[in-house]
């Protein structure tokens, strides 16, 4: 058994959690946010059994998108000390996965 953790762009968190369960698969899913770029995300937790591991890859990658987000930066321009503002763009997703091994699993 495998615990897949997967974060997921909360605009694709919807249709990953729907495409899951359509398949009867158990997820458990907790808002998190992002260390860098500070925006809401959402986790998914699932535990697999093994030979199910690569569907449930499949339906989290196939609705995961990649976004390009602008965010804005500051760079110094001349001797003077002054700051000109400027964007920088930052690739986010699609889903970013952990497969962790299960050693034990209890459901009382
Ligand atoms: P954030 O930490 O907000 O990162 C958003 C995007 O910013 C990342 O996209 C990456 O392209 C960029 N980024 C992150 N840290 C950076 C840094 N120190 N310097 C330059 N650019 C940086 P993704 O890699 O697709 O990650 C999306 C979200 O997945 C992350 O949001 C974070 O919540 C999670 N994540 C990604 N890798 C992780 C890891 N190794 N461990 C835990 N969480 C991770």
């Amino acid at each position: 058994m495998k615990l897949i953790i997967a974060i997921v762009n909360n605009d694709d968190s919807h249709f990953v959690n729907t495409g899951l369960t359509a398949e009867g698969y158990q997820i458990t899913k907790i808002s998190s946010t992002g260390g860098f770029l500070l925006n809401g995300n959402t986790t998914f937790f699932l535990g697999v059994n093994d030979e199910r591991v690569e569907r449930a890859l499949e339906i989290i990658k196939a609705h995961s998108k990649k976004r390009v987000k602008s965010i804005p930066s500051t760079m110094p321009i001349g001797a003077a000390g002054s700051f000109s503002a400027m964007n920088t763009d930052v690739s986010v997703g699609g889903a970013t996965v952990f497969i962790l091994d299960v050693e034990r699993f209890c459901a009382f």
